[in-house]
C-alpha cells in the first residue's frame, strides 16, 4: 500500500475524538503526540501498515472498580478507582497513582499515554500505567486514609505485580499512602516484593526517590541552558504547586545558585521576592507533609511575601519557569506574559502543565521549552532503579543514585536533541522526545506482529 493512502493526521485524530468521547485530556495528549509521530512517519511505511500509533493510543486495558469505606463518623463513602495500562512493550506497566477529586478516566488515560513515551525515554525496561481515584485525601485522618488506601488496594492487589504492573505515588499520594497500600498488598498476598516504588527507606525503598522528579527537572533544564552556553546560577525561577515534584525543584535550583520567587497549591501562589531558600523551602516541606497546610500560611509567617489568592504565578518576571502542579495550568495568555517578561527556559516538572496552544507560544518565541515526558522523567527512572535494587535485594547509595539520576537526564536529554535539533540550532524538545519515546516503543510492537 502507498503511503499516501493512509489516513492523514486530521483523520487519525478525528477517530481517536470519535473513540473518546468526552475524554478532552486525553485528546490532547495524543494529538500532541501524534502531530510530531506523523511528521516522522512520513517515509515510514511499516509503522503506517501496523497502525501503531493507532495502537499505543488504546490502552492494552482500563479497569475500573468501586472503591467503598467508611469515614470517621462512620458514614459509608463510596469512590471509583481505575488502573490504565497503556502499554506493556518494552516492560511491565509502570506509573504512578493519583488521588484527587479532578481524576476522571480521561485524566489517567492521558497519563498513561504519557507514561509510555517518558518510560521509554529513560531507556530502563518499562512499560506504561497509570491510576488513581476520585478521592480527595485533603482534610481527611490518617486513619481515614488508611482505609482508602486499604480498600483502593483490597481491588488493585489483582491486577498489579512486580512482574506485571508496579505502581508509585502522584498528586495525592506519597509515603505515606505508598506505606498503606504496600501494607495491605503484603497483607493480601503474604509476598514482600517490589509491587510499588517510592516505599520507605525501611522496607525497600530507594535512596534519592522522593528529590528525583524536582532534581531531575532542574538537571533537564540545565542540560537545555547548558546547550545554549548559559547556567542555572544567577537566575530567577518561579514554581508552581508546593508538593513533593515542586519542593524538591524548588531545593535543586537554590543549590544551584539560582533564586526561586514563587510556590503555589489550588488556594493560590506566595511571592517572596527575598527568595525562597533552604531553610524556607524545609518549612513549606513540613507544612505541607506534616501540618498538611495551605500555602497561604506562608506569607502570614515571612512576612515580606504576599499571597495571592485563586491566582497562579505566571505573570511574575523570571528568567526560569518551572510548572509543577497539574495538567493545563500554564495557557496561551500567560505563556505570552512569560514570553514577554522575558522567561528564558520552561522546565514542566508536571505532566502536561501546559496548554497546546500555550506550548505553540513558547516555540514560536524560540523559549528553551522541557516537555513533562522528558523533564520529569527523572521520577520514574529512580523507580525503574528501585526496582532493580529490590530484584537484587540490595541498597545503592544515594551518592550512586545522584550520580545515576543526573546520567539518564543527561541521556534524555541527548535523545531529545538527537530527533529535535532544528536548522539553526533550536531543539524542539517536544518532538524529540515524541520521536525517541516513539521509536522504542513501536520497533518493540513491530516485532512481536499483530497483538
Ligand atoms: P503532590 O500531591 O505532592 O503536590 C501537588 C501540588 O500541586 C500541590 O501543591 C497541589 O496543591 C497542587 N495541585 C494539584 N492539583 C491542582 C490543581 N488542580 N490546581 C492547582 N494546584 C494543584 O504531587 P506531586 O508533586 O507528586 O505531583 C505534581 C505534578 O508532578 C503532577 O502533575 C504529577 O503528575 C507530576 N509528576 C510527579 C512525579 C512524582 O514522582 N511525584 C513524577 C513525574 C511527574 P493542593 O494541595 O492545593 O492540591
Ligand atoms: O508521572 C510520573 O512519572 C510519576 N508519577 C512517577 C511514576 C513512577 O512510577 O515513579
Amino acid at each position: 500500500m502507498a503511503v499516501s493512502d493512509h489516513v492523514d493526521l486530521e483523520t487519525f485524530m478525528a477517530g481517536v475524538t470519535k473513540r473518546n468521547p468526552g475524554q478532552t485530556e486525553f485528546i490532547q495528549a495524543v494529538h500532541e503526540v501524534a502531530q510530531d509521530i506523523f511528521e516522522f512517519m512520513q517515509d515510514k511505511v511499516h509503522y503506517h501498515e501496523a497502525q501503531i500509533l493507532r495502537r499505543m493510543a488504546e490502552p492494552d486495558r482500563v479497569i475500573s472498580f468501586r472503591v467503598c469505606w467508611e469515614d470517621d463518623n462512620h458514614n459509608i463513602r463510596v469512590q471509583r478507582g481505575w488502573r490504565v495500562q497503556n502499554n506493556n512493550a518494552i516492560g511491565p506497566y509502570k506509573g504512578g497513582i493519583r488521588f484527587h477529586p479532578s481524576v476522571t478516566e480521561s485524566v489517567l488515560k492521558f497519563l498513561a499515554f504519557e507514561q509510555t513515551f517518558k518510560n521509554s525515554l529513560t531507556g530502563l525496561p518499562m512499560g506504561g500505567g497509570k491510576g488513581g481515584a476520585n478521592f480527595n485525601p485533603r482534610g481527611k485522618s490518617d486513619a481515614e486514609v488508611m482505609r482508602f488506601c486499604q480498600s483502593f488496594m483490597s481491588e488493585l492487589y489483582r491486577h498489579i505485580g512486580p512482574n506485571t504492573d508496579v505502581p508509585a505515588g502522584d498528586i495525592g499520594v506519597g509515603g505515606r499512602e505508598i506505606g498503606y497500600m504496600f501494607g495491605q498488598y503484603k497483607r493480601l498476598t503474604n509476598r514482600w516484593e517490589g509491587v510499588l516504588t517510592g516505599k520507605g527507606q525501611e522496607y525497600g525503598g530507594s535512596q534519592m526517590r522522593p528529590e528525583a522528579t524536582g532534581y531531575g527537572a532542574v538537571y533537564f533544564l540545565r542540560n537545555m541552558l547548558r546547550h545554549r552556553g548559559m547556567d542555572v546560577e544567577g537566575h530567577t525561577a518561579v514554581i508552581s504547586g508546593s508538593g513533593n515534584v515542586a519542593t524538591h525543584a524548588a531545593e535543586k535550583i537554590t543549590q544551584l545558585g539560582g533564586k526561586v520567587l514563587t510556590m503555589s497549591d489550588s488556594g493560590g501562589f506566595i511571592h517572596d521576592p527575598d527568595g525562597i531558600d533552604q531553610e524556607k523551602i524545609d518549612w513549606i516541606k513540613h507544612l505541607k507533609t506534616v501540618k498538611r497546610g495551605r500555602i497561604s500560611e506562608y506569607s502570614d509567617h515571612f512576612t515580606n511575601a504576599s499571597f495571592h489568592e485563586g491566582k497562579r504565578p505566571w505573570d511574575v518576571p523570571c528568567d526560569l519557569a518551572l510548572p509543577c502542579a497539574t495538567q493545563n495550568e500554564l495557557n496561551e495568555d500567560e505563556a505570552r506574559e512569560l514570553v514577554a517578561n522575558g522567561v528564558k527556559g520552561v522546565s514542566e516538572g508536571a505532566n502536561m502543565p501546559t496548554t497546546l496552544q500555550g506550548v505553540k507560544i513558547f516555540h514560536d518565541a524560540k523559549i528553551m521549552y522541557g516537555p513533562g515526558k522528558a523533564a520529569n522523567a527523572g521520577g520514574v527512572a529512580v523507580s525503574g532503579l528501585e526496582m532493580s535494587q529490590n530484584s537484587e535485594r540490595i541498597s545503592w547509595n544515594s551518592e550512586r543514585l545522584g550520580e545515576m539520576l543526573t546520567d539518564l537526564m543527561e541521556g534524555i536529554h541527548g535523545k531529545c536533541t538527537e530527533y529535535g535539533e532544528q536548522e539553526g540550532g533550536y531543539v524542539d524538545y517536544v518532538k524529540g522526545a515524541n520521536i525517541a519515546g516513539f521509536k522504542k516503543v513501536a520497533d518493540a510492537m513491530l516485532a512481536f506482529g499483530v497483538v
